[in-house]
């Protein structure tokens, strides 16, 4: 029968193993018509009538996983402080890799095979747990029949996230990581070499959609997205992988994740190389990263490179050297051992067994067949070093069970487990808290029955004859804290195209800071597009989703990258402020010098004539008319705001009465000639001191009265332009200025139609004449200042104020006394009276 043990050994405490020695077993007929054979699975009736070279069905590989067992075993047996004075037993049955002879595995494992040998028979050693199973889907029907017995079960090579359901499965515990450790240790690899596009592709089974959906929640969040996810069909369909690979090709993403097992893989990497696609960055699932069938040379310009992670390497001492104890000839009664030989050399070992093997019989010259060769390859074992770990948890359980010592066990009433009758639950007790070191490798198991996940990174690198060698690169353990999980070995190595720098796979390049991402509308979140940042604001990193605002008094310098304070700006003495100050200053020497001309030639008919004291009033005004532009100019303070507007108002008004009064001299002088007028009676040089006066006081009235309710103060306006904060004087009472503006405007209108009505009176000077023009001009300058002053920015206002000023002062200055001057100082021939009065 299949069903009974391979190997059995008697102890204190038996222990079970399951492995799948047996593998592509047929499965009988079940449509009922007939009694069902027995299920075909132990390859001793095959040899005989088939081709052992096809269909040999011996797993060495599961043999050495059970013969890692009896190691332990024995290594346990012999060590003495370990279980003291007691001694493990064994039993291991053969799986035949499939659930449902896993099942009968389960059930004879626990009735024992033949009848007479009931382990639940007094006398018998009771089963306390079990090593096993290989395949998740044979371990979760195993821990369902276990599970009303409550005997625990370790699992060397199940790793289906699903049997971590303690619900479900309480009593299953295993030493492989949950795939869902392999997700997050590949989501770690994404990250760590920021591939944040990548590609996924997966078989049709439930490991490659429960990997695919792990990997998709743990990369929930982070910055990788998957640009597709790919199937490959349970039943091989070339249509179908043409239309996977043209889509690997043509993708940006050159990062592929393949969770599939080698079975479906095959075909599609023949297809793949076919197609003589290159570029691609294979991550490998633990299922295939470690497949001797692709280490081929031939494989390595597409695979090359390819990384991924694999279980764990250990090391058992001993392990080679007990492997070649199972000779035939020592065994001559085991099946199994003969059927290991004859899939190792292809030969038939045993006559005693009396089988009709076609096999030709060992010499002992027989070479060991190639597909094998890893059976003897012991130097780094992994599911065999999981199987010893297993074995040795138990051990360790035991060992605990025994030394509890009696009122302070863990069970009820702090009773310890009696040793001659141990039940499978109270070992589950000491499983779930054991915890020991072997080889320096911690071992013990979570509530789950999970044991610490730790991964070895494998990369595929160019062996000696051109053949892929799977080279540790770094490691993943889950013993370390949070973030420090993935251990690499930067720089060992090699990548995809024989490649010594790491590939880029993004869909969109990161945004240098100053730039933001701006998502590309129904495009996956690592899609974007780099956006510079909006004066004003900026971004100091890479990849900044958004651009801040610069707090205030700060503004953003021209790369976007970072705050600096914003430009304090007013008219100062820099160019522009110094062409002004010397225009007025040159302007205020010109007036002086023609005060200096007038009052040197005061005697001399033009001057007397026009109304000499009035002329010097003017031209004084006008000095301080161009001086009181220089206040304009520099730092605004509040006493050179609360001055700026008041002196320029008050010289302005003072110099349009002083042109006043000179209009209604002319006017009143001509009127008076009319007889019976005595006009110029109530025009003397007393009444015009008054009429200048009074005009000019109304003026320096609004300007007290604005000074004292809402005076003009310096302000920082950081509106009108936001990257600048201009320092200016605000008018306080904007009332009070137009006031004194409409004062200064009422009087220039009021003079421009007073001489506009003398123009025209006779004499070769008449001054009205010049007046009407100056008023033209100063009212031209002021129109034209008003829509120049609300548009220009920053400084440049004042500048247009003072440009005002100076031009409206040379208006007044060059209208009213240069043909004065002209005639005076060029033409002094005509400074005659006669002529003055146009009698010649
Ligand atoms: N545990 C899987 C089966 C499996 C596998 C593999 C199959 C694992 N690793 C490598 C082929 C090659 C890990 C299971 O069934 O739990």
């Amino acid at each position: 029968s299949p069903f009974e043990p391979g190997f059995v050994a008697e102890g204190d405490f038996v222990i079970s193993g399951i492995f799948p020695l047996h593998y592509n077993m047929e499965m009988p007929d079940l449509n009922c018509t007939y009694k069902p054979p027995p299920v075909q699975c132990n390859g001793k009736q095959d040899i005989s009538e088939v081709n052992f070279f096809s269909l040999y069905r011996f797993d060495p590989r599961a043999f050495r996983w059970a013969l890692t067992m009896r190691l332990a075993v024995e290594e346990i047996n012999s060590n003495n402080s370990l279980l003291p004075n007691h001694t493990l037993g064994y039993k291991i049955f053969d799986s035949c890799a499939y659930p449902l002879t896993g099942q009968r595995a389960a059930l004879a494992v626990i009735n024992g095979a033949e009848e007479h040998r009931s382990p639940m028979c007094a006398g018998a050693a009771p089963l306390l747990a079990i090593i096993g199973e290989s395949g998740s889907a044979q371990s979760i029907v195993v821990s369902r029949i276990l599970q009303p017995l409550r005997i625990p079960m370790i699992s060397y090579f199940s790793s289906c996230a699903c049997l971590g359901d303690r619900t479900k499965f309480p009593t299953f515990f295993r030493v492989i990581p949950s795939d869902d450790y392999q997700v997050k240790a590949i989501a770690h690899l994404l990250q760590h070499f920021n591939w944040t596009w990548v590609g996924v592709v997966r078989g049709d089974h439930e490991y490659g959609r429960f990997a695919l959906q792990g990997l998709l929640r743990e990369l929930s969040g982070t910055r990788v997205c998957i640009a597709y996810q790919l199937m490959i069909p349970l039943l091989y369909n070339r249509q179908k992988a043409q239309e996977i690979i043209d889509i690997m090709r043509t993708s940006t993403a050159k990062v592929v994740v393949v969770f599939s097992a080698e079975g479906e893989l095959t075909p599609f990497l023949r297809d793949y190389m076919e197609q003589n696609v290159t570029g691609i960055q294979w991550i490998a699932s633990e299922a295939w990263v470690t497949s001797a069938v692709f280490a081929g040379s031939q494989y390595y310009p597409y695979l090359g490179g390819t990384i991924g992670f694999g279980i764990r390497k250990g090391y058992i001492p001993g392990l080679r050297d007990y492997l070649m104890t199972v000779l035939p000839q020592r065994y001559p009664s085991n099946p199994l051992v003969h059927e290991l030989w004859g899939a190792l050399y292809g030969c038939f070992s045993s006559s005693s067994t009396g089988s009709t093997s076609q096999l030709p019989p060992c010499t002992g010259h027989e070479t060991l067949r190639q597909q094998h060769a890893a059976y003897m390859n012991t130097s780094s074992p992994r599911i065999s070093y999981n199987v010893y770990k297993a074995v040795y948890a138990i051990a360790y359980s035991l060992h605990n069970l025994i030394q509890c010592e009696a009122g302070k066990g863990p069970f009820p009433n702090s009773s310890c487990a009696d040793i001659n009758n141990v039940y499978p639950w109270q070992l589950q007790h000491y499983l779930q808290d054991v915890s020991f070191n072997i080889l320096g490798e911690e071992v013990n198991f979570d509530d789950k029955g999970d044991s610490i996940p730790s991964y070895d990174l494998i990369n595929w690198q160019r062996g000696s004859e051109g053949n892929i060698e799977f080279i540790n690169v770094g490691m993943f353990d889950g013993s370390n804290e949070a973030g420090k999980e993935l251990i690499i070995q930067d720089g060992t190595i090699t990548w995809a195209g024989h490649q010594s720098k790491v590939l880029v796979s993004v869909c969109s390049d990161s945004c240098p800071p100053g730039y933001r991402k701006a998502v590309r509308l129904g495009e996956p979140l690592c899609c974007f597009d780099c956006i510079p940042c909006d004066s004003g604001k900026i971004s100091n990193e890479t990849d900044s989703i958004d651009c801040i605002s610069c707090p205030e008094d700060f503004w953003s310098n021209v790369d976007g990258t970072e705050c600096i304070p914003k430009v304090v700006e007013f008219l100062s003495h820099d160019a522009m402020g110094l062409t002004l100050t010397v225009i007025a200053v040159f302007g205020a020497c010109l007036t002086v010098s023609i005060l200096a001309v007038f009052f040197h030639f005061r005697n001399t008919p033009i001057v007397r004539v026009n109304n000499s004291e009035l002329s010097f009033f003017i031209l004084l005004s006008l000095t301080l008319c161009f001086l009181c532009a220089l206040v304009f100019i520099g730092e605004p303070t509040s006493w050179s705001c609360m001055l700026r507007h008041t002196i320029f108002s008050i010289t302005f008004s003072l110099c349009i009465s002083c042109i006043l009064g000179k209009t209604l001299v002319v006017l009143a002088a001509f009127t008076a000639t009319r007889p019976g007028n005595n006009v110029m009676k109530w025009l003397g040089p007393r009444q015009q001191r008054v009429i200048i006066f009074s005009c000019t006081l109304v003026q320096v009235v609004i300007c007290a009265a604005w000074l004292i309710s809402a005076p003009p103060f310096p302000s920082k306006n950081s509106q009108d332009q936001r990257s600048k904060i201009i320092l200016e004087c605000s008018v306080g009472s904007s009332l009070a200025f137009w006031c004194v503006l409409g004062y200064i405007g009422l009087l220039a209108c009021l003079c421009f139609v007073l001489a506009f009505f003398a123009r025209k009176l006779p004499g070769n000077f008449n001054e009205a004449k010049y007046i009407t023009f100056s008023m033209l001009i100063f009212c031209a300058v002021w129109l034209a200042f008003v829509p120049a002053y609300v548009s220009s920015p920053g400084k440049f206002t004042v500048a247009v104020e003072i440009f005002a000023i100076l031009a409206s002062a040379f208006g007044l200055l060059f209208c009213l006394f240069a043909p004065k001057c002209y005639i005076i100082l060029v033409k002094p021939e005509k400074n005659t009276r006669n002529h003055l009065m146009g009698r010649e």
